[in-house]
């Protein structure tokens, strides 16, 4: 008798003794072991769409900021958020499955604890990052999609946020909460437009420039750029590292992660002083500032600094729209967040903060029990998103003023503007941008609010990242045995030391975070902390 998805599975055997987990993003590593994880993804996603009655699912192809030689998938849910928890264990036990037999039996095996009737239609959105690894695993996926009778929807190139956008657009067609039209020009339009009436008559102090990592958000920003109307807008644009003809130079020198770890421009950055500049990474899911003060020196405006200043503005809104009494805000950030933005949030925007693990998908849950949350992981992953009945709210209010009418259209805007399906690098730096232009505030201004603990970023190679666990949303190790310990002594020896390690869901390695009083300390502690972690299992 023959079996699809048993040959399937033969067509793309696993190597041998590789475990794979799905991990704060999917699955991700080596580009070269993922032939066989793609395939049986492609089976996971058919399921996942069955059992939501044929609601669209998504499949990403990317590894994000990660080098060029990895690659990885991620599974996107009917409104564009992140695979539902429980799945994840699902699809990781999936991708162990080590014979084709094993695989057809799991495959049925998923079906019936799942109750789901495998003869009803499955519908997979599909889209890839510019990886040169890309075009083989998407074969790989497809193969696995068509075993599992799925109907599909390739859509090449996209950044992440796109494939998020496209998926919710489908899933809301013809309902009141309809999200756009579910094409590239769709995605444009909706943005451009939305960008044009937040900023109302207000206009950029200077130009922009943005480093796309060598990553599909290049092009797909210079398709964008075609849709802002500089000359409506007023919105000057320099793209630079948008090269994704040399796949090898993605996320190399450049783009959001290599800044942001390493607190400098990338090497070529030609700007001034006081030029506005930010970079996306290699899927354009995150965005960061940064800008060079009159002593040239380097500036961040990190995640925590967009998330305080989407936080204060919206606040500002909400109040000048008469909004005040039915809409609270609140911040979600994870243990990355700098000591000073956390109290910047609590103390001046008396605003409350929570804290999750990394990951998106667990800020978003805790935003989603605002009325508007903000989440942003410091790394520039984010974005706001608003309650169902906020959303009414701000719909049905029948402004009292004219000034009241005026900032409701701009708040209107920026619901519009924002991607709430997920952080979307290119609809975060434009909602920065009419930020600015609002408050009339260049980086300078922007940095003023308050002042970053020093702090430093570290990755420790180590032979089993598995055995770092972690409680209290990752900022204590509780194994190996004894480590914290070791870590908390350190801290107490630094004037404002926080410290902390964790696995990095993404990477083969443990991240090690410090902040203390001046930079030199910070320094000093990451190291002494690292240098632990290296003793506890390090290569
Ligand atoms: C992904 C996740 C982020 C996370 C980052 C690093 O980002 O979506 O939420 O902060 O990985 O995670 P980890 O520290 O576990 O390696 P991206 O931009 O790579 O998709």
């Amino acid at each position: 008798m023959s079996n699809p998805v048993a040959d399937a599975a033969r067509k793309h055997p696993p190597p041998e003794g590789h475990v794979y987990t799905y991990g704060t993003a999917g699955f991700r590593t080596k580009a070269d072991v993922l032939d066989s994880v793609l395939t049986r993804v492609g089976l996971i996603a058919a399921l996942r769409s069955r059992k939501l009655g044929g609601r669209y699912v998504g499949v990403m192809i990317t590894a994000s900021h990660n080098p060029p030689q990895d690659n990885g998938v991620k599974l996107v849910e009917p409104m564009g958020d992140m695979l539902e928890e429980s799945w994840e264990a699902i699809s990781t036990e999936m991708a162990n499955q080590t014979s084709p037999e094993a695989v057809s039996e799991y495959y049925q095996c998923v079906a019936e604890e799942q109750k789901i009737d495998l003869s009803k239609p499955a519908n997979v959105i599909v889209a890839r990052d510019t990886r040169a690894s890309g075009a083989r695993l998407l074969g790989c996926l497809v193969d696995g999609l068509k075993a599992a009778g799925a109907e599909y929807r390739d859509f090449g190139f996209l950044t992440t946020p796109q494939l998020h956008y496209m998926v919710r657009c489908f899933n809301t067609a013809d309902t009141p909460d309809a999200y756009g039209v579910p094409t590239e020009a769709g995605y444009y339009e909706k943005f451009s437009a939305a960008f044009k009436k937040a900023m109302g008559s207000n206009k950029p102090n200077g130009g922009l420039t943005v480093d796309c990592a060598n990553g599909v958000g290049g092009p797909k920003l210079n398709e964008l750029i075609k849709y802002l109307h500089v000359t409506e807008t007023g919105l000057e644009i320099s793209v630079v590292n948008d090269n994704v003809v040399k796949p090898e130079a993605l996320n190399v020198d450049c783009g959001a992660d290599y800044v942001k770890t390493n607190q400098r421009a990338p090497p070529t950055s030609k700007t001034g002083p006081g030029d506005r500049c930010c970079s996306l990474d290699g899927d354009a899911d995150r965005v960061v500032y940064y800008f060079k003060d009159d002593q040239n020196v380097f500036r961040l405006l990190d995640g925590d600094r967009i998330a305080t200043l989407v936080a204060s503005f919206f606040g500002d809104l909400v109040r000048t729209s008469g909004l005040a009494d039915q809409i609270k805000i609140g911040v979600v950030q994870t243990a990355y967040a700098n000591g000073a933005a956390t109290d910047y949030v609590e103390k001046n925007l008396r605003l409350p903060v929570t804290c999750t693990p990394t990951g998106v998908k667990y800020l978003h849950h805790a935003a989603q029990k605002l009325d508007i949350g903000v989440y942003f992981e410091a790394n520039g992953h984010g974005t706001a998103i608003f309650s169902h009945s906020t959303l009414n709210a701000i719909k049905n209010y029948k402004p009292k003023s004219p000034s009241e009418a005026e900032n409701l259209e701009i708040l209107r805007a920026c619901i519009d503007l924002i991607n709430q399906a997920v952080g979307d690098a290119l609809s975060d730096f434009l909602l920065v941008e009419v930020v600015l232009a609002h408050k009339r505030w260049g980086p300078q201004e922007w940095l003023a609010t308050y002042t970053d603990l020093p702090n430093r970023l570290l990755k420790v190679l180590v032979s089993d990242r598995t055995i770092f666990k972690t409680t209290d949303a990752e900022r204590k190790l509780t194994s190996p045995e004894g480590v914290q310990g070791q870590i908390d002594k350190e801290v107490q020896k630094f004037r404002q030391g926080r410290s902390f390690a964790r696995a990095s869901g993404t990477e083969d390695a443990v991240r090690v975070y410090a902040e203390a009083a001046t930079k030199a300390e910070a320094e000093d502690l990451a190291r002494k902390v690292a240098e632990i972690v290296k003793a506890a299992g390090g290569k």
